[in-house]
């Protein structure tokens, strides 16, 4: 192997092993929440990566941390990914595409060449959704898609809102709408795959196409507490019973349709006693697919089918918007140069789309983005298990500075 990429490999091992102590779970995977004493050490260390390798790094106000190299233009291209995780996660998800995009800052730094565009390489805050279940947060900002009344109704589970919590980090949420940025001309982002297509058809790298589209609802269906002994079957108003016949639909639903998944990975039953009929429960749904139809077909059949519920039960319930992108396409022009690359540099390859959410979508729905990803073992993610080789990231690392050097060549 080149001691160029040996160099590459070694430095993403290390930092990825710094980077995974800052967790709340330790032994137990990364757990690291926005607005944690967990994500500030890991922005603190990030922010001193991105100095040593002589980028001018600042911490914005959507709580990313940004370095930039100057170019001869002020307009920037954006390589990065996220920094927060899910609880439990690995030790790879999002953060493993930051320290891949200091290693490409690195790269172009110690090549001397004169930048045409600007480059600056962030670590997005917030992109999973995991403490207040909406997500792709820095996207947004620097999109200008959110208000500060929007952070207000945001919360976690102790009841904290995005905005509480921005404040107590030391942000200002309410100037949360004047961070539109109007300079990024792309975005790039380098990600594990997160599945198992690559590491089954034994390839290094992927090239995304399209990232799929999501559709985040919370629903609450509202009963009513009463004694699990006394009260007869046919005058229960029992909350999870009535539940499980609308959740029990939506896998199979979503098995009637190609590429298209549907998830309820969060359910709270209230007050949750076992000789206590359910007062209220609360679920959210993640349905995801490549078209917009599909997802929505899916959506609106949950909603008739909690009528047809409220309707036999007499129990009521509500839902609350959580989150909607549109399924993205990846940028042809960026692909093309992964492409090359890739042939130049003789590593195997394959087109496909992305199941998992990602930073780029928000993005790529605005302007050009695109991601490359490397094989997960055994297709694990969102688990202490999750694990991609140093040596496949080192590759992701070459095919983007690559592309970053011919994308911000001087016109
Ligand atoms: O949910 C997702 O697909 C991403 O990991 N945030
Ligand atoms: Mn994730
Ligand atoms: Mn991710």
């Amino acid at each position: 192997m080149n001691n160029e990429l040996k160099k590459i490999e070694d430095n993403i091992v290390k930092a990825l092993e710094a980077l995974q102590k800052f967790t709340a779970t330790p032994g137990c995977g990364v757990t690291r929440f926005p607005y944690t004493k967990e994500a500030r050490e890991a922005c603190a260390y990030l922010k001193e990566r991105m100095e040593e390798v002589g980028l001018a790094v600042r911490l914005d106000n959507s709580g990313a941390v940004i370095g930039r190299l100057e170019g001869k233009s002020p307009a920037t291209i954006m390589i990065g990914s996220h920094f927060d995780s899910v609880r439990h996660g690995g030790a790879y998800d999002g953060i493993a595409g930051v320290v891949c995009a200091i290693e490409v800052a690195r790269l172009l730094k110690e090549s001397g060449m004169e930048l045409g565009y600007s480059l600056e390489i962030i670590a997005t805050n917030d992109e999973e959704g995991a403490r207040f279940n909406a997500g792709l947060f820095t996207g947004k900002v620097l999109l200008g898609q959110l208000t500060s009344d929007e952070l207000k109704a945001q919360v976690d589970a102790y009841g904290v809102s995005v905005y509480q919590a921005m404040a107590a980090y030391g942000l200002k949420p309410e100037e949360i709408a004047e961070h539109k940025r109007d300079d990024i001309k792309a975005f790039i982002e380098i990600h594990i795959e997160q599945g198992p297509v690559l590491e089954a058809e034994h390839k290094e790298i992927g090239i995304v196409d399209v990232i799929v589209g999501i559709k985040r609802a919370r629903i609450r269906i509202n009963g009513r507490a009463d004694h699990a002994g006394t009260m007869p079957m046919h005058m229960r108003k029992d909350a999870l019973e009535q539940a499980t016949k609308v959740i029990s639909k939506i896998g199979d639903r979503a098995r009637l349709f190609r590429n298209c998944v549907a998830t309820v990975g969060y359910l709270q039953v209230e007050p949750n006693v076992m000789n206590i009929i359910p007062q209220s429960v609360t679920f959210v749904v993640d349905i995801r697919g490549v078209d917009e139809e599909t997802i929505m077909t899916q959506y609106y059949s949950l909603l008739a089918d909690l009528d047809k519920m409220s309707l036999e039960s007499g129990l009521t319930y509500d839902v609350e918007n959580l989150l909607y992108v549109e399924p993205v396409l990846m940028d042809e022009g960026i692909k093309g140069h992964f492409e090359i690359s890739c042939i130049e540099r003789q590593y195997d390859y394959m087109h496909l789309p992305s199941g998992a959410g990602h930073d780029a979508q928000i993005f790529g729905a605005q302007l050009p983005a695109a991601m490359l990803f490397v094989p997960s073992a055994g297709g694990r993610s969102h688990c202490p298990e999750e694990k991609s080789e140093a040596k496949d990231l080192a590759k992701a690392v070459l095919v983007a500075y690559d592309t970053i050097a011919a994308v911000c060549e001087p016109k």
